[in-house]
């Protein structure tokens, strides 16, 4: 099986979260400390909560990998939860401590969570059992398979980023953001903001949402730079590549709109001012002097870099709670309030590099094959000198 793809599995406070990655091809070199840093990466963020400060996620390999190197059979990591110790009692896996998992029961569920939905469609009296596997924890197990996945793509020298754009109020959802001005970011900066300024205004924001006992969503950019011309396919609605990209950003927690390219203020302008002009020059061949379309034509990688944005809601665990119902009395009660972010669109946004990150591992897979990393380059060398030679 050549395709890239992957499960995971865990509770945000039992034991550990594990994913299985299939499809990676033997021979891949893992750089160990390169993936740590983008499971440290997710963890950042001005608005993050109180457990970022408890857990130091690491990844541990368990199959798949010998020497550093992939052998070609299923990668598995775990990512062990530091605060399950603290939970033992209400998420032990064999035994529960009957008062403690009636003191973190939910009985009260979020609005805007699964919490409600998810317990009347699994018949689980207890919403925690709903909300344990909904937590945004998952996202860990996701950037770590979207670590090999970027270990996979930078063979081929492509390249993943983003920066937030928009936190509430502050900073613009539809900033356009070019290649060279992501590589300006300062990784370490508190929201990973675009510009300096805006990401003060950002913080203020959070700030002010703090002391409200609210919280805020924003706009994040996601980039990929180096792709070749041909990933996806225009043939069949499920093998576009916008389609594919799509579903996956929006799987992330909290995201509620996707958007490639200029795609949400492109409908408001006529085709004159929407489609990139093509040209063709001896020596760089066919290109584009504008990039509004995002990198895709027809669900195709064009060669221009792949531009996708994603618009966060809040998340919906607030301080100060919103209007819901006890599920035994069924009497008004406000959702019940557990340790949350403010805000976490930075972090969303690593989760974004990640899924994108898959989806095009797994579009490099799809037409590129093999089943080691030599053999998978020598098919992608021969197939950029002929489309250059087109
Ligand atoms: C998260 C871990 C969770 C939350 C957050 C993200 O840990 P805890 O519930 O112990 O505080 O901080 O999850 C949510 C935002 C959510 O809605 O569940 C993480 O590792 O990213």
């Amino acid at each position: 099986m050549s395709r890239f793809t992957f499960v995971t599995a865990g509770e945000s406070h039992g034991p550990a979260l594990t994913v299985t990655v299939s499809g990676v091809p033997a021979g891949l070199k893992l750089d160990r400390v390169r993936m740590n840093r983008e499971l440290e990466r997710r963890q950042q963020g001005y608005g993050r909560g109180g457990r970022m400060k408890i857990e130091h996620d690491e990844i541990v390999v368990t199959a798949g990998v010998r020497g550093g190197e992939t052998i070609g059979s299923p990668v598995s990591i775990s990512i062990p939860n530091a605060d399950h110790e603290a939970w033992k009692g209400a998420m032990g896996v064999w035994e529960l401590d009957a008062t403690d998992a009636e003191a973190r029961r939910l009985r009260s569920p979020r609005p805007g969570h699964v919490d409600l939905v998810g317990g009347i469609k699994f018949d689980r009296r207890d919403l925690r059992d709903v909300l344990e596997r909904a937590s945004a924890r998952e996202t860990a197990a996701r950037v770590a398979a979207g670590a090999i996945a970027k270990e996979l793509l930078l063979t081929f020298g492509i390249e993943i980023r983003s920066c937030v754009v928009s936190v509430g109020l502050a900073g613009d959802p539809q900033r356009a953001v070019a290649w060279p001005e992501m590589l300006a970011v300062d990784d370490s900066s508190p929201l990973r903001a675009i510009d300096a300024p805006t990401e003060e205004a950002m913080i203020a924001e959070v700030d002010k949402a703090r002391a409200d006992g609210e919280t805020l969503g924003g706009a994040l950019v996601v980039l990929a730079h180096g792709l070749p011309v041909g990933l996806g396919s225009h043939v069949q609605w499920d093998s576009k590549l916008d389609g594919r990209i799509a579903q996956a950003i929006m799987s992330v927690h909290a995201v509620k709109g996707v958007a490639i390219g200029d795609g949400i203020e492109c409908a408001s302008h006529p085709g004159s001012e929407v489609h990139d002009a093509i040209y063709f020059e001896r020596d760089a061949g066919w290109i584009r002097t504008t990039n509004r379309a995002g990198g895709l034509e027809g669900g195709v990688t064009n060669g221009q870099d792949l531009v996708v944005r994603a618009f966060m809601k809040p998340i919906s665990t607030l301080r100060k709670g919103l209007p819901s119902v006890d599920v035994d009395t069924r009497t008004p009660e406000r959702s019940q309030w557990e340790r949350s972010d403010i805000s976490a669109v930075p972090a969303c946004g690593v989760v974004c590099e990640a899924m994108l990150a898959i989806i095009l591992a797994d579009a490099m897979r799809e037409k590129f094959g093999g089943d080691s990393i030599a053999e998978m380059t020598r098919n992608f060398r021969a197939y950029v000198d002929a489309a250059r030679a087109y």
